[in-house]
């Protein structure tokens, strides 16, 4: 098939060339009597991580607008990238990048610009948003703004955009922001404003919320609610004069799991309505239970404690509470902020036991770690989409 071709030219010159020689090939493919005036490729920015699959559709119009049927090429540009089907299904190469998706169609071609991405992010040292392959391979930085302190990314669900905490003022307030996962400025977008601290935003699993924390009411730390754009954030832990933070939502986007001081200083893990409505206590060891992160089945939670001594180790408690393993307990490290794989079949974290922290990825109970990064903000967490 053509789209296997590989050429030596890889710009759209050369390529636009390679489909004007192969049009007599495609372009009898529309129906008897329609001319394709135009061609049109959703979606015209797509992300893939490199596990993944895209799905690219094209439609053929003619002069007046109206869909007209058509044989469509599909071609990716540079052909590295990846395969694109006959279907427009397009599956990444074994390599990070960005490119195009050409669609022609009757003589008219259009494009899309795909990226595949590596699916780890975490913050650096140097606060630069990074982001990583799971085996360590592929790091490249696609944020830095001079002077801005960055902590805790967290992925859109079509991995396209990344939501992350930043303090352009040292340290004194704290904003949610969101930038498109290549880094491109002009996708910058703040969501929260004011004279307050704002951190962790994680988004909902249908896309349409995002819950983070925040102090901007009365001081102490709550757990938030507000729309994906920013609008309307509610307060779910009002009724709590203390500390509540990192929030996460179960796979249904039904519960939240977060950290509170409310029954002990050193922090529970507690489980509440996604409306903030009964929280109940989730996880009461008597040292540190902290940053939860929930599993994508559903079923555990996986988070860092202190129940006996410190340094932290990785924990994973089933949500019904009867099962809770130590994942980390042969490890001397202080194994942190852990999240899961999207497959939840492997696990991300820190290690607070070096300065810079260690930014690890294991499989989902403990085994085989395998340091990824050694340049990991002392206090962040990463995330994997
Ligand atoms: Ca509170
Ligand atoms: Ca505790």
């Amino acid at each position: 098939m053509w789209r296997k071709t590989s050429w030596t030219g890889a710009g759209t010159a050369g390529l636009l060339a390679a489909l004007a020689l192969l049009s007599g090939c495609f372009g009898g493919g529309r129906s008897p009597g329609a001319t394709v005036a135009s061609v049109t490729v959703t979606p015209q920015a797509g992300a893939v991580r490199i596990s993944g699959r895209l799905q690219f559709i094209a439609t053929a119009r003619d002069a007046s607008g109206r869909p007209v049927a058509a044989t469509f090429a599909w071609a990716v540009n540079p052909s590295s990238l990846g395969n694109i089907s006959s279907d427009g299904l397009f599956v990444p190469g074994p390599t990070p990048g960005e490119g195009q998706v050409v669609c022609q169609a009757g003589g008219v071609t259009a494009t899309a610009t795909v990226e595949v991405v590596p699916p780890i992010a975490y913050v650096n040292k140097d606060n630069a948003l990074c982001l990583i392959m799971p085996d360590g391979t592929g790091r490249r930085q696609v944020y830095a703004p001079p002077g801005t302190l960055l902590s805790e990314p967290d992925w859109s669900h079509d991995g396209t955009r990344l939501a992350f905490g930043a303090s352009q003022d040292n340290g004194t307030t704290w904003h949610i922001w969101v930038v498109s996962a290549n880094g491109a400025g002009a996708s910058l977008r703040q969501l929260t404003s004011g004279s307050a601290k704002n951190a962790c935003p994680v988004w909902s699993p249908d896309g349409q919320k995002m819950l983070f924390m925040s102090n901007a009411d009365g001081g102490d730390w709550d757990i938030f609610v507000m729309n994906a754009d920013g609008s309307s954030p509610v307060n779910l832990t009002s009724g709590y004069n203390g500390y509540d933070g990192f929030p996460d939502w179960s796979p249904d986007g039904q519960r939240i799991v977060f950290m509170s001081d409310r029954a002990d200083p050193k922090r529970d893990l507690f489980l509440m309505n996604a409306d903030g409505s009964a929280p109940a206590v989730f996880e009461a060891s008597a040292g540190y239970d902290e940053q939860p992160s929930w599993s994508p089945d559903g079923q555990r939670i996986l988070f860092c404690s202190t129940p006996g001594a410190f340094p932290y180790d990785l924990w994973v408690k089933s949500v019904d509470g009867l099962a809770k393993t130590n994942l980390t307990s042969g490890s001397p490290a202080s194994e942190r902020a852990p999240r899961w794989s999207p497959d939840g079949s492997q696990i991300v974290y820190a290690d607070h036991s070096s300065s810079p922290a260690r930014l690890y990825r294991a499989a989902s109970d403990g085994s085989a770690p395998q340091l990824l990064a050694d340049d990991l903000s002392g206090g962040d967490r990463p995330a994997w989409w």
